[in-house]
């Protein structure tokens, strides 16, 4: 297959109707990312955007396309210390703050007390989730960001989807919102790559030859909704960003009535006395 200039192709799309080589490929990927950026209204031009990226391909796809799309904003990277897979995450997203040449921060978890690696086997990845919204949300507020930006890919909002849907927790829909905006002492969230796929993120890193890492969490679990998910689009060409706008829609007719109060040790809103991240500071931290 061949691009419309004539060059071998490495990228084909029956949704967009397009056939495009490694050089059209990237302005193609911008071009679409700041149309739906533009279209949801994820991110605004006067904003000091935070972006979180963890070594992987998505958040470096995010990463390039913020800059190529003249946003202001800066790294921002968690060191869970899990062994070999956080140094690998660490070294990428060094390397793509160079090559990008924007700031990185990076906080290590294990400055409060613990890491990952001391979290209960069956509770690591909700561990993992509570600290990096707690870690990204004080670190954007304490250093002046307006809004978080996040590489959650269309797959991961309908993996979301499907999974609260069928465990009865309509209510937390309303967090799929492509932005959500500030509220008390949380810092607004964005997710500029919700109707990207995987596979247009992977592609973009792979053909502009970016600094990222393809070595998975050794905790990450097998997710079966996931490989549905990939199954649905090979049968119907289109489902996921389909599927995924109309998520998005939803999200805005769904209300989330948190009872939000202040977390008696750190401050930070809380819908208990103590939030979840303090509970795993007094649970695993030494001291
Ligand atoms: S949640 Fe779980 Fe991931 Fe954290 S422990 Fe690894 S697999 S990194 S997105
Ligand atoms: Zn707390």
């Amino acid at each position: 297959m061949r691009c419309r200039c004539g060059r071998r192709a490495v990228f084909h799309s029956k949704v967009y109707k397009v056939t495009l080589c490694d050089e059209c490929y990237p302005n193609f990927y911008v071009e679409i990312v700041g149309r739906s950026v533009k279209r949801y209204k994820i991110l605004r031009r006067s904003e000091r955007i935070l972006a979180c990226v963890s070594g992987g391909k998505d958040s470096c796809a995010m990463a390039y396309a913020l800059k190529r799309l003249e946003y202001k904003f800066e790294l921002f990277h968690i060191d869970l210390g899990i062994g070999r897979y956080s140094r690998e995450c660490l070294r990428s997203v060094e390397e793509l703050s160079e090559f990008l040449d924007v700031n990185l921060n990076v906080v290590r978890l294990e400055d409060y007390g613990f890491t990952i690696e001391d979290v209960d086997r069956r509770k690591v990845c909700s561990a993992c989730g509570t600290a990096k919204r707690y870690l990204m949300n004080v670190f954007a507020r304490l250093n002046g960001f307006d809004v978080v930006a996040t590489a959650h890919t269309c797959e991961d909002i309908i993996n979301f989807f499907i999974k609260n849907m069928l465990s009865g927790n309509v209510e937390y829909i309303s967090k799929l919102k492509p932005r959500i905006d500030s509220f008390d002492k949380l810092v607004a969230k964005s997710k500029p790559l919700f109707d990207r796929t995987e596979k247009e993120n992977a592609t973009l890193v792979l053909t502009l030859n970016l600094p990222f890492t393809s070595i998975e969490c050794p905790h990450a679990p097998h997710d079966v909704w996931k490989e549905i998910i990939y199954d649905v689009e090979l049968r119907k060409k289109g489902f996921k960003q389909n599927f995924v706008r109309s998520i998005a829609k939803l999200a805005n007719f769904i209300r989330l009535d948190w009872n939000l109060g202040h977390c008696k040790i750190c401050g930070e809103v809380s819908n208990s006395e103590v939030c979840s991240f303090c509970k795993l500071r007094l649970r695993y931290g030494k001291g």
